[in-house]
């Protein structure tokens, strides 16, 4: 048994403490004690407990010679720190950062495959002590590099490995570009997780294709999942020649004989602070999902802060008939739900906006039914101050197809950005899910200065908020030009994750 006392790290509890006074931090999202974190890596259950590994900076709150950050969960909601599980070695071939990977049980013995850089290069790490310490493989690293027939760029791009097992065999993904044409994910084969036969492409794409959206110029931390007949492949995507980040996507399609055949193409997350995303399988065929959300505040907020990045909710997955994804929060969340309130059968009036009674705060999980007229535009504010200068609104906007959450006035920070930026405004507006019944679910969770929206269990958005004033804690429903009548609202207050000092909760 994973012994949860010696996981426990005491300097992280007191890095937690340090920062527990700041209102934007949030209290039931995973993040880091301190500094930078982004993406989530090597997720994997271990008799019985989630470990969930990620992207992190222990020494400062932006990205800098990554290592692996580790914490550990009974229960998928409370977290236990544990020493950070990946360091570069000097002049070794991670000497200048561990960026992303995996996790998989290689017949008993823990193994991570994460990205060694630089030049970028695969790497192992094994533990025989429960994964709380790692042994880097002598041999790394395992793959040195593209296959000669990819031009992956100079230097190239080559990272983020996610491995399973098929058939008795082991196959890894990776993220690449192909230069002059588009982002792609290689596959290979190895029957010992040390040695790999690349095979061929899984998919690639072209630089040029706009529709739905574009894909960018290399393709990043993918993740295949597969279903009984049907395959979801998820994919970031990235602007090489900016560096920008852009979103995440997924394909659907089919997965036989080593080939991913596509069908459609889907975003995993509208809002634009939402990236580099990692799946855990769980027993019963479920996908857990977690993302990495960045901050939506300039450099020099982190670095006052002296924190950066959260770690989405875990969301569960499952395959819809249609062959899209229904995305949902865990349904242990729901053991930190504490004081309720509840509206039932409520019509709003045209132009009316109301102002739930007593049911305010920055950490709240909110479940609201409408059922809308034709044409209808409604939705909820949520971290409101009493005279409406700050106010966060979820709109659904039925005229004009789509579901925002509209953040012009969510901080009277003037050095808060607004609007995502340009290449990222396909992801401002989510398209709105039609269920059967023709109601429209919201299932919002707030925590400070993180929003997650779940919308008919199939659309999802997150976004970062920075309201500065402390009443900005009222919740509101309104209805524009056409009133729409709410079956029900329930509110929950949340609970913290951690205890009143900031630090970890045993689970
Ligand atoms: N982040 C990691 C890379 C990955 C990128 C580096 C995505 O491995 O491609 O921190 O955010």
């Amino acid at each position: 048994m994973t012994n949860k006392t010696s996981l426990s790290n005491v300097s992280s509890i007191q890095k937690r403490q340090r920062l527990a006074a700041d209102e934007q931090r949030p209290l039931f999202h995973f993040l880091p004690p301190a500094n930078w974190m982004n993406d989530p890596n090597g997720l994997i259950r271990w008799q019985g407990a989630y470990h969930l590994f990620y992207q992190h900076n222990p020494d400062n709150p932006w990205h800098e010679r990554i290592q692996w950050g580790h914490a550990v969960s009974h229960d998928l909601v409370h977290w236990q720190d544990c020493p950070v599980a990946l360091s570069p070695t000097e002049g070794g071939v991670d000497k200048d950062g561990i960026w992303s990977g995996c996790a998989v049980d290689n017949d008993g013995i823990p193994t991570l495959l994460y990205s060694g850089v630089y030049p970028q290069v695969v790497c192992l790490a094994t533990s025989d002590d429960g994964l709380r310490t790692w042994h880097k493989h002598a041999g790394n690293p395992i793959i040195a590099g593209p296959p000669p027939d990819i031009d992956a760029g100079s230097p190239w791009d080559f990272r983020d490995p996610f491995v399973w097992r098929e058939d008795g065999m082991w196959y890894m993904l990776m993220g690449t570009r192909i230069v002059n044409e588009g982002g792609t994910v290689l596959l290979y084969r190895s029957h010992d997780l040390l040695t790999w036969d690349y095979l061929h492409p899984l998919i690639q794409g072209d630089r040029n294709q706009m529709e739905p959206f574009w894909t960018g110029t290399i393709w990043e931390c993918p993740n295949l999942l597969t279903f009984e007949e049907q395959a979801v492949l998820i994919i970031s995507f990235q602007h090489h020649e900016t560096g920008k980040l852009l979103y995440t996507g997924y394909f659907t399609g089919t997965y036989q004989d080593q080939q991913f055949q596509p069908e459609s193409l889907h975003m995993l997350d509208y809002g634009g602070h939402f990236y580099a995303p990692q799946v855990l399988r769980e027993d019963n065929g479920r996908y857990l999902l977690w993302g990495w959300l960045w901050e939506g505040r300039p450099q020099e907020a982190w670095v006052q802060a002296g924190w950066a990045g959260v770690m989405t909710l875990p969301r569960e997955l499952t395959l819809r008939p249609d062959g899209k994804l229904s995305i949902t929060p865990a349904p242990q969340l729901q053991t930190l739900r504490r004081r309720h309130w509840q509206i039932q059968d409520v019509n709003i009036s045209a132009g009316e906006e109301i102002t739930l009674p007593e049911a305010a705060g920055d950490t709240l999980e909110i479940a609201a039914t409408f059922k809308p007229a034709a044409g209808a535009a409604f939705g909820l504010k949520v971290r409101c101050s009493p005279d409406g200068a700050e106010e966060t609104e979820i709109l659904c906007d039925l005229a004009h197809g789509f579901i925002t959450i509209e953040r012009e006035k969510s901080s009277l920070n003037p050095d808060v950005a607004h609007d995502l930026p340009p290449a990222q405004q396909v992801v401002r507006n989510a398209p709105i899910p039609l269920a059967e019944d023709g109601l429209i679910h919201l299932h919002l969770f707030v925590d400070r200065s993180v929003i997650e929206l779940f919308i008919n269990e199939e659309i999802t958005l997150s976004s970062r908020i920075y309201p500065t004033r402390p009443d900005s804690l009222e919740v509101r429903v309104f209805a524009h030009d056409v009133a729409v009548d709410v079956t029900t609202l329930d509110v929950w207050q949340m609970a913290s994750i951690w205890d009143g000092d900031g630090a970890s909760i045993s689970a």
